[in-house]
């Protein structure tokens, strides 16, 4: 007979939080975020905590180094997408721990042999005004000279205009070389003044820009999440398939903690891969496996010595998991249970095994409900992906910024290695699809502004961390008439766009 759960599936929007006591301490000011990462011991620490409970999702879309970087500032971790080759992969890892503060690496680049037309359409596509003209049209390209928009007139000028028509040629340009530190370099934008600088290596190839717009809004970092060598910390994501050779590669380049990336965890495959880590490496590299939605996947994982287990399946915001395959639980329903099973594991073992929520995250008030519900962190897609950093387009769709977004099962990305089931055959069928979001700005502005108000509903709850939170949170299960009674009802909305401004 097949099992039953008695329970249906529930999702984070059926959940309100009731407020506890608070005292005079329950200030946004006083709440304390940090959380573990990987496994530890009762009376331990987790060798490895986030000062903020975020993760940003294995995904093409969203991790690369400049979102990692952004991340870390912000004291959560990125997880670099392993969906491309381990070359590329541990080359943005290695990005990230050689990240300097101020230097930045040039995202808008083209060839010289390009024409006007073409640096307008990259301009609008990248959002930068200082474009590099590099002799391959790369960021690492030989320096021949920049573009800024004082260079070109629209109006006076064809379309077919070559770039190495109106570019300020190498000749004429002011660049530090490689080397300089930031206060050299600011000091050369000064005298000159200049709004940018470019830095050169030996072989005039471009490494990266300073510019002086960083140093003047040059913003605090309290919670920054820095190693031990005062590097960013940065996660990476890995397969079941070819972990023997990507896992060296990823520890080598510098990468603090890994995830096996799987839209099913709860299978023989990740137990190899933890089996292969652990007897390379001991426990010196930390890994977190899954995804699962019940308690045997989260103890199966614990056994087969995962240092955190994630948990997800079909809730995210481009998965058609559900659709296609009829496999998955509602994510408030999974997170409940499996935060259940590790505090049984936790009694049982004394040791305590993180678990992160891993997609479906819509309001911010969900990143609460999480958290209250047992998550320890929360990684998230579709969030990241609309802010500046995220490694996708900016475009403009109809008068809205928007950028895009899509699933590691869809067509575009084909990370087929995270929905197989061994054997040699490719899937057939897509799990994700290609989207866009709303273009939201920078991450720090979003971040900071979304855990203003997971702080705020902590307050209101009586508590000032995440473990008190997940001892004592009480929650109610809202019904479908009361839904309506959250919103805005009854009244006739003077600015319907405001409810944008909610997520
Ligand atoms: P969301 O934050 O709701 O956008 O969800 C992100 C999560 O969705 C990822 O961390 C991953 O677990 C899952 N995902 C990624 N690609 C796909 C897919 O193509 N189905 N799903």
């Amino acid at each position: 007979m097949a099992v039953y759960f008695n329970e249906p599936s529930r999702t984070f929007s059926e959940y309100l939080l009731v407020p506890g006591y608070s005292s005079k301490e329950c200030r946004v000011d006083n709440v304390n975020l940090a959380t573990p990462v990987v496994k530890f011991k009762k009376g331990e620490e987790s060798s490895i905590k986030m000062k903020i409970p975020l993760v940003s999702a294995i995904m093409q879309a969203v991790s690369d180094d400049k979102l990692a970087v952004a991340l870390a500032k912000e004291g959560g971790i990125s997880f670099i997408f392993g969906s491309q080759t381990i070359e590329n992969q541990a080359a943005m890892i290695r990005r990230v721990k050689s990240h300097k503060a101020g230097f930045v690496t040039s995202d808008a680049n083209i060839r010289p042999d390009q024409t006007l037309g073409e640096l307008l359409e990259l301009k609008e596509r990248t959002g930068h005004s200082t474009t590099a003209v590099t002799e391959d049209g790369t960021a690492e390209g030989k320096l021949v000279g920049i573009v800024t928009s004082r260079d070109y007139r629209i109006s006076r000028m064809s379309l077919e205009t070559k770039v190495k028509e109106f570019m300020t040629p190498f000749e004429k340009l002011i660049y530090v070389k490689e080397g300089a530190t930031l206060s050299e370099a600011n000091d050369v934008l000064w005298d000159n003044k200049l709004n940018t600088v470019p830095v050169i290596d030996d072989n005039q190839r471009l490494t990266h820009f300073v510019f002086r717009k960083d140093y003047d809004t040059h913003k605090a970092y309290p919670n920054e999440l820095l190693d031990e060598h005062k590097r960013y910390m940065v996660g990476a994501g890995v397969n079941t398939r070819d972990y023997a050779e990507r896992i060296p590669a990823l520890v080598e380049a510098g990468a603090d903690v890994l995830c096996i990336d799987s839209s099913e965890g709860f299978s023989e495959w990740q137990k190899d891969t933890l089996d292969f880590v652990r007897a390379k490496y001991g426990d010196s590299v930390k890994i977190g496996a899954g995804n699962v939605v019940d308690r045997e996947g989260f103890n199966y994982l614990a056994e087969a010595g995962a240092d955190f287990v994630k948990i997800g399946i079909g809730g995210g915001s481009i998965c058609i998991t559900r659709e296609q395959k009829g496999i998955g639980r509602g994510q408030a329903s999974a997170v409940i249970e499996v935060a259940q099973a590790r505090n049984e594991y936790y009694e049982k073992t004394g040791v305590y095994i993180p678990i992160c929520s891993d997609g479906g995250i819509v309001y911010d008030y969900h990143m609460t409900l999480a958290l209250a519900m047992g998550a320890d962190f929360i990684m998230l897609g579709r969030y990241f992906s609309r802010f500046d950093e995220s490694p996708t387009n900016k475009l403009n769709i109809n008068g809205n910024y928007v950028k895009e977004y899509w699933g590691e099962g869809s067509n575009r990305a084909r990370n087929w290695q995270r929905y197989d089931m061994g054997g040699d055959s490719k899937l057939s069928f897509e799990e994700g699809v290609d989207s866009y979001v709303p273009y939201a700005g920078a991450l720090s502005d979003n971040v900071r502004y979304s855990l203003q108000k997971v702080k705020s509903t902590m307050c209101n709850c009586g508590v000032l961390t995440i473990p008190e939170l997940q001892k004592k949170a009480k929650m109610t299960i809202v019904s479908a008439t009361s839904l309506v009674e959250g919103g805005a009802h009854d009244v006739i909305l003077k600015d319907t766009s405001n409810s944008s401004n909610l997520r």
